[in-house]
């Protein structure tokens, strides 16, 4: 990764480290926010706008091995979501290290990255290999393109999620906004159809829902740390909002048994039904930006 890597980093705004485990991580500054990327899952851990605090929850405990998620940030759920007979969580591209391709500053320091999903995984794991890219741009906002092409012979059916772990200042105090009137299913309860009745939904114990036919922008109140957060997306027809709570918190390893109480996942993507199918030569992009503000 080192020798193609020096080519594309950008002094004083791209930079390659290595985390305390040893695995590479690249540093973004942008004059706007900083963000941290690994090559990893094109895993984005940490992205923080100048003057505020961290957009994105990372665990204290998330390990930083070749064959486990790193736990918090922005986890790309690729091709399947969800559980899979005999298979890893979430598909193979958490767990795949993807090749930074191109990395850009504009004069006004906004930050931009191109990581690839190297075909190999996924022929090797039966699925074609298409052309799957991850574009971050680091700025006044984050925004993430996943761009899969099918330029192989056969259709491509498949599941994309963009897992946002959202850090908070206490869950008891946040409010989701954006989701009354969608039908959702509930995985706490054996995955029952039911409508969110609620305009502004609070959370006070485990949630685990995916909002069906869900194409609009969500926004997540935070009254502790007087903080609006933006999550608008394109692409995507699914929005899962998860918290584990503390029971399914101390059940992980990779998760502080306190940590449920500062963050809420709130994942824009295609599941289930909604799942993507292209036919050769066909393309999806599935895009999300996140932008935050001080409230009130
Ligand atoms: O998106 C919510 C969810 O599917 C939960 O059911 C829970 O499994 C969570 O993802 C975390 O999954 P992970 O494999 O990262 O532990």
């Amino acid at each position: 990764m080192t020798a193609p890597f020096q080519k594309l980093a950008l002094p004083g705004r791209v930079e390659l480290v290595s985390n305390p485990a040893g695995l590479p991580k690249i540093r973004v500054t942008g004059a706007f926010s900083t963000a941290e990327i690994y090559p990893h899952g094109a895993h984005v851990t940490q992205f923080q706008k100048n003057g505020e605090p961290p957009l994105l929850f990372l665990s204290r405990q998330s390990l930083f091995a070749a064959d486990k998620a790193i736990r918090g940030g922005i986890p790309v759920c690729f091709p399947w979501f969800g559980a899979r007979e005999g298979a890893v969580m979430h598909g193979i591209a958490r767990l795949t290290t993807w090749e930074l391709m191109e990395t850009a500053a504009d004069p006004a320091g906004r930050v931009k990255l191109m990581f690839r999903l190297p075909p190999e995984p996924l022929l090797a794991a039966g699925w074609p290999p298409a052309h799957v890219t991850l574009t971050v741009s680091v700025a006044e906002k984050l925004t993430l393109d996943l761009a899969v092409r099918n330029d192989t012979a056969q259709d491509f059916v498949f599941e994309d999620c963009l897992h946002t772990y959202f850090s908070v200042g206490d869950i008891s105090q946040v409010e989701i906004i954006g989701l009354k009137g969608v039908q959702y299913l509930d995985k706490v309860e054996q995955f029952a159809r039911k409508l969110e009745s609620d305009e502004a939904i609070k959370i006070s114990s485990e949630v685990d829902r995916v909002y069906l036919n869900a194409t609009g922008a969500v926004a997540i109140r935070d009254a502790k740390w007087r903080r609006i957060i933006s999550v608008a997306k394109s692409g995507s027809t699914s929005t899962v909002v998860w918290n584990p709570w503390q029971a399914k918190a101390s059940a992980m390893a990779d998760f502080g048994d306190d940590e449920y109480g500062g963050m809420v996942c709130v994942e824009s993507g295609n599941v289930g039904d909604s799942k993507v199918a292209l036919k050769p030569g066909q393309s999806a992009a599935l895009q999300v930006v996140f932008s935050s503000a001080p409230w009130p």
